[in-house]
């Protein structure tokens, strides 16, 4: 697998939708796009899901659900993000095979731990980096002393920082000596996605 440097994830609550988000991803070229909807139904998500589905394989990214394991296997999505309330990990990996992403996420020295010890996770978003209104009930900002013993723990488990990500943590964050960044509502706060998408490119 060759990691992408950037996730990009849709949000709600914005004006545009989250089919509108994905087509802007996808005009920005961007390698790998994980839908994720905390409103939405699953029978709600499931039309939105598989058009999102076609756009990404047009150009040839990584198409991902978040939480959602049965609608991304009944769509044949690439993968799911799952959280530690989601399904657990090596339910998922029994059910999904060997050929489809898993995602965890890692709050924590603990969870990273877990992460490496189920042994069927492909890569973790790590977080939060910094504060932010995308995610309820966030857990507590990470301190660079917790990367670091996060980071240690996870060894070759591609990681990706989440929370809060802005064109210029890039550098501060890949000093850090993760993977790559997982990239939210910076992405939809100017008209052009494709224009912040270049300003995360440029910062690698
Ligand atoms: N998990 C931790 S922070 C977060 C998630 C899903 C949201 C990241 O979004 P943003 O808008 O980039 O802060
Ligand atoms: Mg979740």
């Amino acid at each position: 697998m060759n990691w992408p440097n950037y996730m990009c994830l849709t949000i709600d609550g914005i004006e545009r939708s989250h089919t509108e988000q994905v087509q802007a991803l996808c005009a920005a070229g961007v390698d790998w796009v994980q839908l994720r909807s905390k409103e939405l139904s699953d029978a709600q998500l499931e039309p939105i899901a598989f058009e999102c589905m076609i756009r990404c394989r047009e150009i040839g990214s990584t198409f991902i659900l978040n939480d959602r394991l049965d609608l991304a296997l009944k769509l044949g999505a690439d993968g799911v993000h799952l959280g530690k309330l989601d399904t657990p990990w090596a339910d998922a990996r029994a059910r999904a095979g060997a050929d489809f992403l898993i995602g965890g996420t890692v709050n924590s020295v603990a969870d990273a731990e877990m992460a490496v010890a189920a042994g069927v996770l492909d890569y973790v978003g790590v977080g939060p980096f910094k504060f932010t209104h995308t995610k309820k009930n966030l857990a507590p900002v990470l301190t660079p002393a917790d990367w670091q013993a996060i980071l240690a723990v996870l060894g070759e488990l591609p990681s990706y920082a989440i929370g809060g990500i802005e064109p210029t943590d890039i550098k501060e964050l890949l000093a850090l000596g993760v993977t790559g960044a997982a990239i939210c509502s910076v992405l939809y706060r100017q008209p052009n996605v494709s224009d912040t998408y270049a300003m995360l490119l440029n910062q690698l």
